[in-house]
């Protein structure tokens, strides 16, 4: 298990919250999605067999957020 933080620009309120972590917790092999809105942050814990930091990204950017 991994466990990496991202940093996501655009967020503003609980719903981008919200959307975040439902974009990457409903990704396969992802254990845990939290965002903490005051870092800008998103700290997600997944199985690297089954994702990677890559396919969260990408959710993340599809969901409309900045991630780097
Ligand atoms: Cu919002």
């Amino acid at each position: 298990m991994t466990k990496e933080t991202l940093s996501v620009d655009g967020m503003t309120c609980n719903h981008c919250k919200m959307t975040v972590e439902q974009a990457a917790g409903k990704l396969d092999g992802v254990v845990k999605a939290k965002v903490d809105l005051k870092k800008k942050a998103l700290t997600v814990k997944f199985d690297e067999g089954k994702a990677s930091l890559e396919t969260i990204k990408n959710a993340v950017s599809e969901a409309g957020y900045q991630v780097d």
